[in-house]
């Protein structure tokens, strides 16, 4: 064990933070804090440096030092957003008592002597450190006297102590702080001696430096891939609302990845699910502001930015499989409102030629928009237009809500008769349902932390799904959204409605457009679990489908948590047509799956408002590399199907189509390593490139894996971009061009047709002739397109399955082949084949950075003639080939 305890009051202290040696001196001085303000020197504090505190409210010099702080209201060249009271480094603290040794690490007790500002201080905190992993560090502070609400998501039970660790632990006594180093270059990664801790009742409050301001992650917020620290503050309180900046959105993801300045990286989670704060600042520091719930901290050291985003995901879990039909094109719009017309859309999508794999209905299909029915005038057909789809190898979705219609006549409803029998909804301080309003009127919410709301759900879809046999279930509205303010009948008065602090939600009370946060859940009060409850119905959703499909579910949900990812996908709602969101949309696709949730788009064509016809072009040639790719609308939008457009657009958005189609087996084999590796599938340079700083603030391209470069056109009107090339060799796999870039910028044509997409030198794509549906393109020629480096070289994968049967990696009922060129000659190596492997069979290869022209090529030895040499573009293409993908095969060329 190499982790130093500072044992000496000051020895730490002086090498890691000036502003501890302060604290300790002047805390000499000054005993106790409150009613007099603290003296002009200690308040001596750079404006960076400052940290809140009186986030309640714009206050007056006399009520910032009642509570012992420093006042000091920015000038106008000082940025707003900066605290106007702050903490002087002598405000008091926690001390440590009793640090011991355990078999995970260290326990230790904090002592606060003094009151803070906000009411019921816990004055006494237990600390446990747990050297989980040696590259997981997971710590708590909690009450020792009192159970408090914890976040009851499944995470890692470890036993003991990991022996060899990248990171040691550091305490401060008086006060108490933790300094987290990397051991590998001493470079300090948390520090939470830079304010004081804050554990009261309803107010947990706990601040750290950063080692640099290249920060990423704490969704879900409209923001740039690289956060924004100039006095941001990211509020994490679901919330149904059109994406805006500064807002709390539809999900919380409390977890960030912070690149450190020589391309090291690590992680920080915050286990947390109550309505929270996030303070970002230049210093660099950054504030973690929750009201309640203990903190429960994780730190992944990496070092790579992959490993960091893998080591959460050991925390939070993997990704979901899923069905391979998924990968294809989704259509919906809310406003097909008739079976008739939504099968009149497929059919102008098969008269278009524009590949089709799933059409969706959105609440319209519903009889008085209640779940689990639909309209017999208008959707009489439904069981038998899914039915047709299924003969055409076109797959259903259609929304669900979670709230439930309770005004029925009583016997007339089963969901809501069943669910009031079995006490599946969530209750108000009578004990009775509590009521709001969402589409279909007054509705009651299920309370899916009841395992009975489980196996109410699982009834209720279960009996729908006996009538419409849909395929796969999006999951709306679960923040839940709320039309009216926490409920019919408002809210209780007491400390869960009006904490003492409220985070910067929208609204400014935490009932707005959802409901009471002082009503019961089985597992507690919605005040704790209105984060997860998002969460929570995606779990019930996934184990009822994977009940009653007996195949791997497919559930997109709006609203998400930390874990989301193991069980659904994600869209990132109500986005306007506009280029703003289609630019802010490659960020948000970047870090959901950073946070684990690899399966996520955002509505193409954009939801709100009208699109136009070159923002439609561009937005599908962007979407046609979302993971999720579906093209939605809202219900007053003007139409936006591929084929109303004109024959131009019509043929670039069928080219992105195609693309897509054909890119299916390596996108397919990106999901496996998501869920078998906890991989991302749509990446960001950084990720990829960490060494290189050009790479870290880039979030108008991102990869597919390791190997695809995509590069969308953002803005209108334009002819070219100038887009970055990370160092190596890129191959423009359209006019077969290879570029060796030192790492620069590059200008790139944009014309409307255009899509830039370069593979990277060094691996290997699998793809296959695209067709009109997912199934379709399975059965067709497989292709590998390879892209040498300059010494020839070049490797990739392929995982392949049935596409939908449950687990079929962790049964090993799969097929995992790998192609790997050199010298020449492409072999494949069979690490695994099963049965499903049968069919596929390789009818091409395309070789990028070929330099000298092959005069013979030998297939498994035989001569070929079926092959064409491009000298300008160094380019071998070898055609009609006739091999099992499933069998060793090698090609060669002399
Ligand atoms: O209050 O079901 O984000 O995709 O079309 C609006 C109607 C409810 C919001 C979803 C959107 C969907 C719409 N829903």
């Amino acid at each position: 064990m190499t982790v130093k305890v500072s044992q000496g009051r000051g020895r730490q202290r002086h090498v890691y933070s000036v502003w501890a040696v302060y604290r300790l001196l002047v805390l000499t001085a000054v005993c106790s804090a409150a009613e007099t303000g603290p003296s002009v020197s200690e308040c001596d504090v750079s404006a960076d440096s400052r940290f809140d505190c009186f986030p309640e409210k714009v206050v007056s010099k006399e009520e910032c030092e009642a509570r012992g702080c420093c006042y000091s209201p920015p000038g106008h060249n000082e940025h707003i957003g900066q605290p106007w009271c702050y903490f002087p480094p002598s405000y008091p603290g926690y001390k440590m008592i009793n640090l011991t040794q355990t078999d995970k690490g260290y326990s230790a007790t904090l002592q606060r002597s003094s009151k803070t500002f906000m009411p019921c201080d816990v004055f006494t905190l237990q600390l446990e450190v747990m050297f989980e992993t040696e590259s997981r560090l997971h710590f708590t502070i909690k009450d020792p006297t009192k159970n408090r609400y914890e976040v009851p998501i499944p995470t890692p039970r470890v036993s003991g102590k990991a022996s060899a660790t990248l990171y040691d632990v550091q305490f401060s006594y008086d006060p108490f702080g933790l300094l987290i180093r990397r051991k590998a270059n001493g470079r300090v990664l948390l520090n939470t001696t830079v304010a004081p801790l804050i554990f009261a009742d309803q107010f947990l409050q706990i601040s750290t430096s950063l080692p640099s301001s290249y920060l990423y992650g704490l969704g879900e917020h409209l923001t740039s891939l690289n956060l924004d620290l100039k006095w941001k503050r990211l509020t994490f309180w679901n919330r149904d609302l059109r994406p805006a900046s500064d807002s709390n959105l539809y999900g919380s993801h409390p977890f960030y990845l912070s690149m450190e300045k020589d391309g090291l990286s690590h992680g920080v989670f915050l286990l947390n699910s109550n309505a929270m704060d996030v303070i970002l600042q230049d210093a660099p520091a950054l504030t973690w502001r929750t009201i309640g719930g203990i903190l429960d901290f994780y730190i992944f050291l990496g070092p790579e930015p992959k490993t960091v985003i893998r080591q959460y995901q050991d925390v939070v879990g993997f990704p979901f499989m899923p069905p391979y039909w998924s990968l294809g094109f989704h259509l919906c719009r809310w406003g097909y409102s008739t079976a008739n017309i939504t099968q009149q859309v497929v059919k102008n999508m098969k008269n278009g030629n524009f590949p089709l794999d799933v059409q969706w209905n959105d609440i319209d299909y519903m009889d008085a928009m209640r779940d689990f029915t639909y309209d017999r005038n208008q959707f009489g057909d439904l069981p038998k237009m899914v039915k047709d789809f299924h003969q055409q190898g076109i797959k259903y979705v259609m929304i669900v809500d979670p709230a439930i219609s309770n005004t029925g006549a009583a016997g007339s409803y089963p969901p809501y008769d069943e669910g009031l029998k079995r006490g599946v909804f969530i209750t108000n301080e009578n004990g009775k349902p509590l009521v709001g309003k969402v589409w279909p009127g007054l509705t009651v919410f299920p309370d899916f932390t009841n395992p009975e709301t489980f196996s109410w759900w699982y009834d209720m879809v279960k009996n729908f799904h006996d009538q419409v046999p849909f395929d796969g279930m999006w999951i709306d509205m679960n923040e839940p959204s709320n039309f009216v303010q926490g409920s019919l009948d408002g809210c209780p008065d007491n400390n869960l409605e009006n904490p003492p602090y409220v985070p910067g939600v929208v609204g400014g009370s935490l009932r707005s457009t959802t409901i009471c946060a002082s009503s019961h859940q089985n597992l507690s009060s919605h005040y704790n679990l209105h984060n997860l409850y998002g969460l929570s119905e995606a779990v019930a959703t996934h184990y009822a489908l994977v009940k009653i499909l007996k195949k791997r579910p497919f559930i997109i949900s709006r609203s998400t948590f930390s874990s989301h990812g193991h069980y659904a996908g994600h869209w990132t709602g109500d986005v306007v047509s506009n280029w703003e969101q289609l630019y802010y949309s490659v960020p948000a696709i970047l870090m959901f799956n950073m946070f684990g949730v690899p399966m996520v788009g955002a509505d193409i064509c954009g939801f709100g408002g009208n699109t136009t016809e070159e923002l439609c072009v561009r937005w599908s040639q962007l979407g046609a590399f979302y993971p999720f790719m579906r093209n939605h609308n809202g219900r007053d939008s003007a139409p936006q199907e591929p084929y109303v457009f004109s024959e131009v657009a019509q043929t670039a958005i069928r080219t992105a189509l195609q693309i897509r189609y054909s890119l299916l087996p390596y996108l397919y084999t990106l999901f496996h390593k998501a869920h078998s590796a906890g991989e991302t599938v749509a990446r960001a340079l950084f990720i990829e490139f960490p060494s290189d700083p050009n790479t870290w603030t880039i979030d108008r391209q991102f990869l597919w894996g390791e190997a695809l470069l995509i590069t969308p056109i953002l803005e209108p009107g334009k002819t070219e971009i100038n887009a970055y090339l990370p160092a190596g060799t890129w191959y423009n796999p359209k006019t077969g061009e290879g570029i060796e870039s030192k790492g620069q910028w590059t200008v790139m044509p944009a014309a409307l047709d255009s899509i830039n997409l370069h593979i990277r030198g060094g691996y290997i794509l699998p793809l296959q002739y695209p067709g009109m549906t997912t199934e379709e393109t399975r059965n067709n020629w497989m292709i590998l397109e390879v892209a040498l480096t300059p010494e020839g070289v070049a490797r990739g994968d392929l995982f392949w399955d049935d596409g939908e049967s449950l687990s079929t990696f962790e049964k090993q009922d799969y097929t995992h082949v790998l192609f790997l060129a050199a010298n020449s000659v492409l072999v494949n190596e069979i690490i695994r084949v099963n049965s499903q492997a049968d069919g596929l069979a390789l009818g091409m290869v395309v070789v990028h950075g070929v330099p000298i022209p092959p005069k013979k090529v030998l297939v498994n030895g035989v001569a070929s003639e079926d092959f064409n040499y491009n000298i300008k573009m160094k380019r071998l293409d070898i055609q009609r080939l006739s091999l099992p993908v499933g069998q060793q095969f090698v090609i060669a060329w002399t």
